[in-house]
């Protein structure tokens, strides 16, 4: 998702989306636990930990187990097109730290966890993955080594078990629909037959959503975290640009790329996270971040929201002409800030940004994008050890996505304005140096920053969707009637049952406070649990174990 309405999302501010979410099944569904193994549709990591544990499982299963139930959905059945590519040595990762935990112990909470990551992170091509967003150029492309987020998981024990389909490169390539890739074609939404699952992290949220992995990873620019969430009922974090390593992820630009997590509760996002940031010498934004980084389940602090003020820039979403927010997202939402207040949260309402106005009509985070776009991802094709495509920057990308339009370019998915228009820059210049500026402005200083100081804030809190493309913890789900719309040539939304979030934001490195009330509003409410997915796989542990 890339609008430049959401430009104060980006410019370092720290971010929190926990999604709501939906679905086909109504409230309380029952998760199904076999023979007391955990359902996978909605394990956590902790109950994970604890079968391992006592030994009621190994990881070799889980991977086993996971494996079966992508192969179930992904291609067959529902066609979720969620997963783009299987870890060919996942199994035998997960033999050597089956094997670890019995010896020496788990190395940590994700120790023996199969974790997706969306495919524009790198991982070392020895191992047998591809890295290439999505794009046929970038095919058996072999990439310098890991990314430093993946140095980070596998040094906890963590097993990479795939990568999942996203839209192509992060959405910086044209007008297209959400989820859709060259490779891995038009992912859609489990709560809803090829519903929209937002984008750009569009696979790792569908994944997350109904447990074809423990936890996934994606990305974000503008929206792609946060989005994916909303759409799917899961917890996102929009981590701080700086507090998790970009190296060696696919860019777009380096002022607001992002890596954060993607996954069903609170707990899991703030577990995924305390590994995943930190400081990396490959990404020197990493390196101005406050040290220690803190344990982020510290936060988990389900009293939270007492005492907490929090305000809502109701100017962001007031006109629902240009927010396109559904009445019952608006109902959902003001029954969201009734529930904080009976919590002890002090709501003040309205409590806008002074830039709200100017945010609506600038184009400043656009200028700055295409210029940092074109020349990163030159750099990228620059720093591949080989790529069997022959692109070696943005020009030849174009060309190619031409040359092969049967890949790179079907009906309905033809658009590369993006990257044209991107093309045509000339690189770093006065005016770029000014919208970068205004951004900073905008977003922070005029924006996020003068609202929390004026109104003595905690944090924001905004509906999912529309605007501003901000995402949140699960709030709601579209109604029966809701009406149907078409989000791209073969994808639709709004839907009945497809799940909305609501997020809490504030200044850049606030993760800890608002990972705080974003698991207190969880903790209250438990929407996700609310509806189940109308697909989902049968597979679970217990046809696997001792099999
Ligand atoms: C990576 O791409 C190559 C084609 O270049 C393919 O042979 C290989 O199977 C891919 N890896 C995986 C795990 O799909
Ligand atoms: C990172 O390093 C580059 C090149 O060495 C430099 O231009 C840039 O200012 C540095 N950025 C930060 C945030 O330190
Ligand atoms: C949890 O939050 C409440 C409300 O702010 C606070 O009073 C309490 O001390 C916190 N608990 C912990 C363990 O930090
Ligand atoms: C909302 O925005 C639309 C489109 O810009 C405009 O026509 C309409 O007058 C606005 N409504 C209000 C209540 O401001
Ligand atoms: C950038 O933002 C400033 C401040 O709002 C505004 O005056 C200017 O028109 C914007 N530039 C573009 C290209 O949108
Ligand atoms: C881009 O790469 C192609 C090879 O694919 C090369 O011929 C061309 O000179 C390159 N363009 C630039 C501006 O480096
Ligand atoms: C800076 O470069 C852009 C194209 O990338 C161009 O549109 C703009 O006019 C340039 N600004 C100046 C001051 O030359
Ligand atoms: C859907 O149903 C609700 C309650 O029955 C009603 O208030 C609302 O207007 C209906 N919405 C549409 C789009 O028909
Ligand atoms: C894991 C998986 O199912 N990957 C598939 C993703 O989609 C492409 C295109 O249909 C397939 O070739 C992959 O096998």
């Amino acid at each position: 998702m890339l609008t430049s309405k959401a430009i104060w999302l980006s410019l370092g501010l720290a971010l929190l989306a926990v999604v709501q979410l939906v679905a086909a099944q109504e409230w309380p569904f029952a998760t199904e636990e076999t023979e007391s193994f955990p359902d996978l549709y909605e394990v956590s990591v902790l109950e994970l930990q604890a079968g391992l544990d006592a030994g009621q499982f190994t990881s070799v299963d889980l991977v086993k187990t996971y494996f079966a139930r992508i192969e179930e959905v992904n291609l067959q059945g529902p066609g979720l097109r969620a997963v783009i590519e299987m870890n060919p040595s996942a199994l035998a990762e997960a033999a050597a730290l089956d094997l670890e935990r019995l010896t020496s112990g788990p190395r940590s909470l994700l120790h023996g966890i199969p974790i997706l990551l969306k495919d524009n992170i790198g991982t070392i091509a020895s191992e047998g993955m591809n890295t290439t967003a999505g794009s046929y150029s970038l095919l058996g492309s072999i990439v310098p080594g890991d990314a430093g987020v993946v140095k980070k998981l596998r040094a906890a024990g963590a097993i990479i078990l795939g990568k999942a389909n996203l839209s192509e490169f992060a959405h910086f390539r044209g007008n297209l629909a959400s989820g859709w890739s060259g490779r891995g074609g038009q992912c859609t939404n489990a709560y809803y037959p090829m519903a929209d699952p937002c984008g750009s992290s569009s696979g790792s949220a569908v994944a997350a959503s109904i447990g074809l992995a423990a936890v996934t990873l994606g990305t974000e620019t503008d929206g792609s975290i946060t989005c994916p969430a909303d759409h799917n009922n899961l917890a996102g974090i929009k981590p701080t640009v700086g507090l998790t390593s970009r190296a060696g992820v696919i860019p777009i630009s380096e002022h607001q790329d992002t890596v954060g997590p993607l996954t069903r509760s609170v707990s899991d996002a703030a577990i995924v996270l305390s590994v995943i940031a930190g400081p990396d010498p490959n990404d020197n934004f990493t390196l101005a971040q406050p040290s220690p980084v803190p344990d982020f389940a510290q936060a988990l602090n389900s009293s939270a929201l007492c005492g907490a003020r929090i305000g809502v820039p109701r100017q962001m979403f007031l006109n629902a002409t240009i927010s396109g927010i559904d009445p019952s997202v608006m109902v959902a939402f003001e029954a969201a800030l009734e529930t904080m207040k009976a919590m002890g949260a002090t709501i003040v309402d309205p409590a806008d940004m002074p830039s709200a106005d100017e945010i609506a009509l600038s184009n400043n985070e656009t200028i700055v994008l295409d210029v940092d776009f074109k020349v990163q991802i030159n750099a990228w094709y620059q720093s591949l050890l080989y790529n069997p495509s022959g692109v070696a920057n943005l020009s030849g990308l174009i060309a190619f996505d031409d040359a092969y339009p049967s890949l790179e370019e079907p009906t309905g998915y033809t658009d590369q304005s993006i990257l044209i228009e991107s093309e045509a820059t000339t690189g770093f210049n006065s005016t770029y140096y000014q919208a970068l500026a205004f951004d900073k402005d905008l977003g922070a200083t005029r924006g996020i920053d003068a609202a929390l100081s004026m109104y003595g804030l905690d944090a924001l809190v905004l509906p999912a969707g529309g605007y501003t493309t901000v995402p949140a913890v699960p709030l709601g789900f579209y109604p029966s009637n809701v009406t149907i719309g078409s989000a791209g040539p073969n994808t639709v939304y709004p839907a009945p049952g497809v799940p909305f979030g609501l997020s809490f934001f504030a200044s850049a490195f606030s993760e800890m406070k608002l990972i705080s009330y974003a698991y207190s509003y969880e903790q209250k409410t438990m929407t996700r649990l609310m509806r189940k997915a109308y697909a989902y796989p049968s597979t679970q542990l217990v046809d696997i174990v001792g099999k």
